[in-house]
């Protein structure tokens, strides 16, 4: 079983949206385990105090040392083989290959900040590997653990119902997903392509594999650049390139 010990002064948060959907079934079939730890009910004042001002001055206040700890102290009593992980806008940026590697672990104990930050100390002390969901500012790391639950949890075995679903996906080959049709077949005009119908599976595969280099290509250029394409793959995209410039 995949363990998630996370680390939040708002544990309600994932409460109320992992219960639900693929990650709410996955811990039905106790496939994976998620237990949150609220730096606040490890406080021994009477205030319950989590945060103080920030050493230096500035605005906000900064996670305070003890509470934090005591509680990543808890979670790793339990699994002491999970990696601590902390989410903040100064990690390495996540991806689906990172994505793969977290997925391999035993479990993972994810430590949300807060207010302006956390005391540098607990990161020195605690902390194996800061990771950030992109660049741009979160409030704090509770939407950004969502974000990593979630893109691991589909990776573990028995969590998505078809053998190949999480092998199919976007960004496993680098490229982003082919186009979806279902029915109707008209919509508003609007048709689906005829080899999609053809019941011809070579040509629905080319068909797929060239929109999705195209698609990529429009809109992520620096992924085309980056992945070395085959000869089929060159020549489909030398196809839509054409065709999208004769639009
Ligand atoms: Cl992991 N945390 C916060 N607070 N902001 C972020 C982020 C994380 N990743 C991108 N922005």
């Amino acid at each position: 079983m995949f363990q998630l010990d996370i680390v939040t002064l708002f544990p309600e948060i994932f409460n109320l949206t992992l219960n639900k959907g693929v990650i709410g079934r996955a811990i039905k079939n106790d496939l994976i385990e998620i237990r949150e730890w609220n730096p606040r009910d490890f406080t021994k004042d009477k205030h319950k105090t989590v945060d103080a001002r920030p050493y230096g001055g500035g605005p906000g206040m900064v996670m305070m040392y003890e509470p934090v700890c005591a509680a990543i102290n808890k979670a790793k009593e339990k699994h002491k083989n999970s990696k601590v992980i902390f989410l903040t806008p100064q990690g390495k940026q996540l991806n689906q290959a990172a994505v793969v590697e977290f997925s391999k672990l035993d479990g993972m104990i994810l430590v949300c900040g807060r207010y302006e930050g956390i005391d540098e100390r607990i990161i020195e002390s605690k902390i194996d590997e800061e990771w950030s969901i992109g660049d741009y500012v979160l409030s704090g790391g509770e939407f950004a653990t969502l974000v990593l639950i979630d893109s691991v949890c589909r990776l573990l075995p028995g969590v998505l119902g078809g053998k190949n679903s999480a092998n199919e996906d976007s960004f496993v080959d680098g490229l982003f997903d082919y186009p979806h049709y279902t029915r109707p077949e008209e919509i508003n005009g609007r048709l689906v392509p005829n080899v999609l119908k053809s019941g011809d599976h070579e040509e629905i595969r080319r068909w797929r594999l060239k929109h999705a280099l195209g698609k990529t290509w429009r809109a992520r250029p620096d992924l085309i650049e980056s992945i070395k394409l085959n000869d089929e793959q060159k020549m489909l995209l030398q196809e839509y390139i054409e065709e999208f410039e004769n639009l």
